[in-house]
């Protein structure tokens, strides 16, 4: 049985909008039976609910196959297994992805924010400290899954290449001094002979700087 997580109670001005909308969207236009397992919010923060959401957001996904997590990964999965929703032609298939991830990372983030500021009156005052905290949690959740591990999706892929790209950031920012296995990641993935030509070609455009 395909079940998700939800939550037992939201803020009232996020009724309708929690993400795991998205994945029942999806599992009823496929036509596929799924429950959805509720969770109350101060439970999704820890164990066991963080072995299957390590931010202890909602939704997972699980099925007897596989667990997961990310609303964007799940959807590309649920279409890739149920080849529905995402074409198979090249182009089209290029363009269905690149609006995806555009309204999840151009786009979602700064309307979210914008939302919170109208809706939450304490949003304004604790933004930044709150910002700086979910930065520091979020690292530390990510050096907890590496751990001694080489690559988070078990072998080189794409998403080492976004991660690597993300965390050099959180690296200049100070944010990963208490991670040494982050940073010896970012270390060993930099060491790619294709990130050093990248990385070479890239500064050339800047030489003044
Ligand atoms: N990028 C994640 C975002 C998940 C997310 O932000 N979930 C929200 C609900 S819409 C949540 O669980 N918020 C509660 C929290 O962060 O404590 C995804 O798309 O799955």
């Amino acid at each position: 049985m395909i079940q998700f997580s939800c939550l037992t109670d939201v803020p009232g001005m996020t009724k309708g909008l929690v993400r795991e909308l998205r994945v029942r969207w999806m599992l009823e236009e496929l036509g596929l039976p799924h429950e959805a397992v509720i969770y109350s919010h101060p439970d999704t923060k820890k164990h066991p609910y963080l072995d299957l959401q390590p931010f202890g957001q909602v939704p997972y996904f699980k099925t007897d196959e596989l667990q997961m997590f990310e609303t964007g990964a799940i959807l590309i999965h649920l279409a890739l297994k149920y080849n529905k929703f995402l074409p198979t032609e090249e182009v089209a298939r290029a363009h269905t992805l690149q609006w995806m991830f555009a309204a999840q990372t151009s786009v979602e983030p700064f309307l979210f924010h914008v939302f919170m500021l109208k809706f939450d009156p304490d949003a304004a005052e604790s933004t930044k400290a709150r910002g700086r905290q979910i930065c520091i949690d979020r690292v530390k959740i990510l050096s907890e899954k590496l751990g001694e591990k080489e690559y988070f999706s078990g072998e080189f892929s794409i998403a080492e290449i976004v991660m690597t790209t993300v965390l050099r950031t959180a690296n200049m920012s100070g944010l990963l001094d208490p991670h040494p296995n982050l940073v010896k990641y970012i270390q060993r993935l930099e060491a790619r002979p294709a990130y050093q030509r990248a990385l070479a070609e890239h500064v050339k455009l800047y030489p003044e700087k």
